[in-house]
């Protein structure tokens, strides 16, 4: 950068100036200069380079030009000088301004465009997980029984012989006990036997033993048996137990309350029918079948053509299981149900194969979240 500010190294008297008229010229050409130098400013550095070469307090240009021409300059110039520098000052400080606001400028926009974020771009896409099909025909089953004033209890897998069997009328070498084949836990010899319940029925006795009539309640869980796993069987799979004790509960609350159950369930145009069946904690006792909800009756594949689907056993509570429990069976009456949670969730989704619900093939659960 040189150049006409050379001359600010020499006094105006030097410079053969004498009047305001000589000076102009000087001061065009010193400001022409910076506009050369201002428009060679890229970046930070060489706008630093600028900003020390013109106003740098001990050699800058400026100071040169107070120190070469303002100081010395005879009384008739001075004010002019003055003014001159005044002006010059002025325009450089602004063009520097202006200069380095224009490099921030462009500093921000080059980040902006290297930080840019697209926010039309789709988000990335995280699976998010959903009940399990069975969790939800839980939570149906319960929704439906709750809204009837039935209360939710649980009870233990571990179980006795006397609660999974005698305690439900069903004593050693009753033929009942075959068709629950039990998983028995191995126990030091001499200790109580204990076994994975066979079904949720032990909770009927576990909650009529601690709590007097009015009972209301269903129970949800898992029960376990020695089936050979298939289409629809497995060794552990999901029942809801059903009670109602209390003084005054007839086979026809029990009629209406399955029937309420099914209708709202599979839906509001199925028909119910109670079929003879045979449990030793219930007299009657009934298989529940669901008209079938494939072919509305007129017979398929699904009920084997008999338009019927069986869905659940259940009955009145025989007066001999209060007497384990201490009830008065000349006082109070009940129903009982135990609903296969596995099988009513294969017939309301059409699942032909229950092995399907312990794999874990998020094809197959993905298709119910
Ligand atoms: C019972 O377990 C009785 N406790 C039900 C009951 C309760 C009757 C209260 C009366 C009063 P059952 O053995 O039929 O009954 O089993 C009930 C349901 O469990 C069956 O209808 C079926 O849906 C289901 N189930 C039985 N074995 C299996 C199995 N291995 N895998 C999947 N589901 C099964």
């Amino acid at each position: 950068m040189t150049d006409a500010t050379d001359i600010t190294r020499q006094t105006l008297a030097a410079l053969g100036v004498s009047t305001a008229a000589d000076l102009a010229p000087h001061f065009a050409a010193v400001r022409a200069e910076f506009e050369r130098d201002a428009a060679t400013i890229t970046d930070d550095a060489t706008w630093k380079s600028l900003r020390d070469l013109w106003m740098g307090r001990k050699s800058g240009v400026l100071t040169r030009i107070t120190d070469n021409w303002l100081k010395p300059s005879p009384p008739e110039l001075k004010r002019v000088v003055g003014q001159e520098l005044n002006q010059l000052r002025a325009h450089v400080e602004q063009r520097l301004d202006a200069l380095q606001q224009t490099l921030a400028a462009a500093a921000e926009s080059q980040t902006l465009a290297r930080d840019r974020v697209d926010l039309s771009l789709p988000s990335v896409q995280r699976p998010l997980g959903s009940p399990h099909l069975l969790r939800q025909t839980f939570a149906e089953i319960e929704r439906i029984f709750l809204s009837l004033g039935f209360r939710v209890v649980e009870g233990p897998e571990i179980e006795t012989p006397y609660y999974n069997f005698e305690a439900l009328n069903i004593p050693e070498h009753h033929p009942a006990r075959d068709t629950m084949d039990t998983f028995y836990l191995a126990m030091p010899p001499g200790a109580e036997p204990r076994l994975l319940r066979t079904h949720t029925s032990p909770v009927q006795v576990h909650t009529m033993e601690s709590q007097q009539p009015p009972v209301r309640i269903i129970v949800p869980g898992k029960v376990y048996r020695r089936d050979n796993p298939d289409a629809t069987h497995s060794y552990a799979f999901h029942q809801v137990e059903g009670l109602a004790v209390d003084t005054d509960v007839t086979f026809c609350e029990f009629k209406g309350t399955v029937e309420h159950f099914v209708r709202e369930f599979l839906g509001p145009t199925i028909k119910t029918r109670l079929r003879p069946s045979y449990f030793p904690f219930t007299e009657p006792s009934v298989e529940v079948d669901a008209s079938c909800f494939a072919c509305g009756g007129s017979g398929c594949r699904l009920c084997k053509n008999s338009g019927w689907i069986e869905l659940f056993g259940a009955g009145m509570v025989d007066p001999a299981v209060y007497g384990f429990v201490n009830y008065d069976p000349e006082r109070v009456s009940g129903y009982a149900f135990g609903l296969g949670v596995d099988r009513l969730s294969q017939l309301k989704y059409g699942i032909d194969d229950v092995q399907l619900f312990f794999q874990n093939d998020v094809r197959f659960l993905r298709q119910f979240s």
